[in-house]
């Protein structure tokens, strides 16, 4: 038996559930039926101490409001839309405004907040979690009924492959992604300003003050964006550069190029990890912000602990730049795959 389903909690009558993914080799991953979270993503070190790399609260109820988004799956739409404002067949929709005078990651009950249902199949050398949700016509104020499909497929070879699937009734939005904050390190041990990044990106985009995109694309060759060279996500987070103190360090869209690769690794435990998409954009947030919530650690981690690679089309910015990414037409099907293989640095 791989995967051990649990309850875990409760919410509004309905069970919080754990499904737990355990293999022989130790790889470990556990996901919720709540937002589609994953709590777990258990690898060895260099030395085989099994420990955690994603952040996650220290308890299940923690997630019911999940402040920082830890690990969940985000829709209709990832990022900020601009005033909430979006402009679909003609048709003007003002969106519920969670994110001050933005919407941000789906509004107020973003795909996050859903309780999905969960169906598990055992195969050979994988589990499959395939999660099932209905996004009402009007919800947050998008248009359209849209049967959303998220697969999580998890692999023995310390493997997970994310596909996201969405048909709606009504032409509308849909930009999903996972909002899982890495931390190489192991069990929040150290920052992850000590990890090293490679990115397969020459370009990102502008934000204004208010962190939306202007829809202008900067080059990010010779600038604290540029990581075509791996290099030390410490080393230039706190440069004097104007982006970076709109972001209060990298929390910014990265166009990437034809390879869609990220590489993170740890050189004091060897972890490394690679995420292979098929989206236009990544955004890299190195969780900048005072966190408010307990770890399973039991106190609240600093900032800089955790790092989110959230695979996506680029977020609607100003003058509505960039919807045309995030369209589904009716009929048409949103689909986009993201996987992640995790391992240890070659002697
Ligand atoms: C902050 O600006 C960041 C977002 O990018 C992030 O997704 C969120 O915290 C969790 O608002």
């Amino acid at each position: 038996m791989k995967c051990k389903t649990s309850v875990v909690g409760n919410l509004n009558n309905n069970e919080i559930k754990a499904y737990n993914v355990k293999f022989k080799n130790g790889f470990e991953v556990e996901i919720l039926n709540l937002g589609g979270v994953i709590t777990k993503i258990i690898t060895p070190d260099k030395d085989n101490n099994l420990e955690n790399i994603v952040l996650a609260y220290e308890y299940v109820s923690d997630y019911i409001d999940n402040p920082h988004y830890y690990g969940a799956i985000i829709g209709r739409t990832s990022g900020r839309i601009c005033d909430g404002k979006i402009k679909i067949e003609n048709k003007e929709y003002e969106l519920n405004k969670n994110y001050g005078i933005h919407q941000g990651h789906g509004g107020n009950e973003g795909f996050n907040k859903k309780i999905w249902d969960v169906d598990v199949e055992e195969k050979e050398n994988s589990v499959i979690l395939s999660l099932n949700t209905t996004s009402k016509d009007g919800e947050e104020n998008y248009p359209g009924n849209l049967d959303v499909n998220v697969i999580y497929e998890i692999f023995e070879d310390f493997k997970i492959e994310v596909t996201y699937k969405g048909k709606s009734d009504k032409t509308t939005l849909v930009n999903m992604t996972n909002h899982s904050y890495f931390n190489l390190s192991g069990n929040i041990k150290r920052a992850i300003t000590d990890l090293y990044l490679q990115l397969d990106s020459d370009k990102f985009l502008e934000l204004d003050s208010t962190s939306v995109p202007t829809g202008k694309i900067l080059d990010a060759n010779n600038t604290p964006f540029d990581f075509n060279n791996i290099k030390l996500i410490g080393k230039d987070i706190d440069r004097e550069h104007e982006q970076i103190k709109i972001g209060k360090g990298y929390d910014h869209v990265f166009l990437l190029n034809k390879d869609k690769k990220i590489y993170l690794e740890d050189r004091k435990t060897n972890r490394n990890m690679t995420i292979v998409t098929d989206q236009d954009a990544v955004v890299i947030y190195t969780m900048n912000s005072k966190q408010k919530v307990n770890t399973y650690l039991g106190e609240t981690p600093p900032i800089r602990h955790g790092i989110c690679f959230e695979t996506q089309a680029p977020p609607i910015g100003r003058d509505m730049c960039f919807i045309e990414k995030s369209l589904l037409c009716e009929k048409e099907e949103y689909i986009q795959k993201t996987i992640y293989k995790f391992g240890l640095i070659k002697q």
